[in-house]
């Protein structure tokens, strides 16, 4: 459908044809010429560029990576030294060519190492942006396709950005979130620019800066989760716009406010427990996210394909010990 302008928007993947018609014709017959389009859902953590989802762990201690990827039939693909003691993973698609590069923030020096698909994976100058008492939220906040640096400081409730459509100069937000919310920057209201964004686990209070209405911190629901759950806002029904979920270890209780319910709530018991932690993301390349865990014991994960009737595929050893999984930004 035409949205406006020039942009088309789609709600799932598939093919467009476009077929000109011959304007003065009573009939408006075909023209010859006709153009098949691809339409693609961008994914999260897709490090082959075949829009699903990649399962991929990280170990600290040594910077070691391991990816099961998912377009050359879940081979295993593997790295070390990117990254190490202090380094969490930021992946995103920072070169915007749709496969998710691997980056790394570190916790204390604000150190950010990307290693960019486009440049095969040649390290990247490091940049130095934030450090102590900030977390790293990237996301693609000015909808150019490529993911920006951001950092989030709880204290204060400060967020800082970086850019990539504007030569990656920084812009400020204030007053956003404070001790006790953590960043969950998605698209809430479907502009395709990253909303700034806070989940207080206390009150399961959320918040966004929405792009789409000039930036007006907006209270998007309160008593959504509570201090035992953790935010996996995502978009799970495809339209779009992210809508924010939780999940309890406890009991393996996940709740989900759905935007095209009108963030009405859905939840499940029994997925998940006290060892699993979510990791959900587009793993079979439809339009919506699955729901997803993973155990760090035996690097077992189970994902809740949305594409397959929400039927659970199991994989397991695909990690283990020492290995966390790469959350998708
Ligand atoms: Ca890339
Ligand atoms: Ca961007
Ligand atoms: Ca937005
Ligand atoms: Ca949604």
């Amino acid at each position: 459908m035409l949205e406006s302008g020039n942009k088309l928007r789609f709600t799932k993947p598939g093919t467009v044809t476009v077929r000109a018609t011959q304007a003065g014709n009573a009939n408006w017959l075909s023209a010859i010429a006709t153009r098949t389009f691809d339409v693609i859902v961008r994914v999260k953590n897709d490090f082959d560029g075949d829009l699903k989802a990649d399962y991929a762990v990280y170990r600290e201690s040594d910077g070691t990576w391991n990816a099961w990827i998912s377009g050359g039939n879940y081979y295993m693909a593997f790295a070390s030294g990117w990254g190490g003691p202090g380094y969490v993973p930021v992946c995103g698609d920072y070169d915007g060519d749709l496969k998710t590069d691997p980056t790394v923030y570190h916790r204390t020096t604000g150190t950010w190492m990307t290693w960019l698909s486009t440049s095969g994976y040649a390290s990247m100058s490091a940049m130095n942006w934030g450090g102590a008492g900030w977390t790293a939220a990237p996301a693609d906040y000015d909808g150019d396709e490529k993911t920006d640096p951001a950092i989030y400081q709880e204290a204060t409730g400060t967020w800082q950005a970086w850019l990539s459509g504007s030569g990656y100069a920084v812009v400020m937000a204030s007053g956003l979130g404070g001790p006790g919310s953590v960043p969950v920057p998605e698209d809430y209201d479907g502009d395709f620019k990253a909303d700034p964004a806070v989940y207080e686990a206390a009150t399961g209070t959320w918040k966004a800066m929405l792009s789409g209405s000039g930036y007006a911190t907006t209270v998007l629901g309160a008593g959504w989760g509570g201090p035992a759950f953790t935010q996996v806002a995502r978009d799970y029904d495809g339209d779009y716009k992210a809508d924010p979920a939780v999940y309890r270890p406890e009991g393996g209780t996940w709740y989900g406010w759905i935007t095209t319910s009108g963030y009405g709530q859905v939840w499940c018991a029994d997925w998940g427990g006290p060892s699993w932690v979510a990791v959900s993301a587009n793993y079979d390349g439809d339009a919506r996210v699955d729901p997803a865990i993973y155990e760090q014991a035996t690097g077992s994960w189970r994902v809740w394909q949305s594409g397959s009737g929400y039927v659970p595929v199991d994989r397991t050893g695909w990690g283990g010990p020492g290995f966390l999984p790469v959350m998708p930004y």
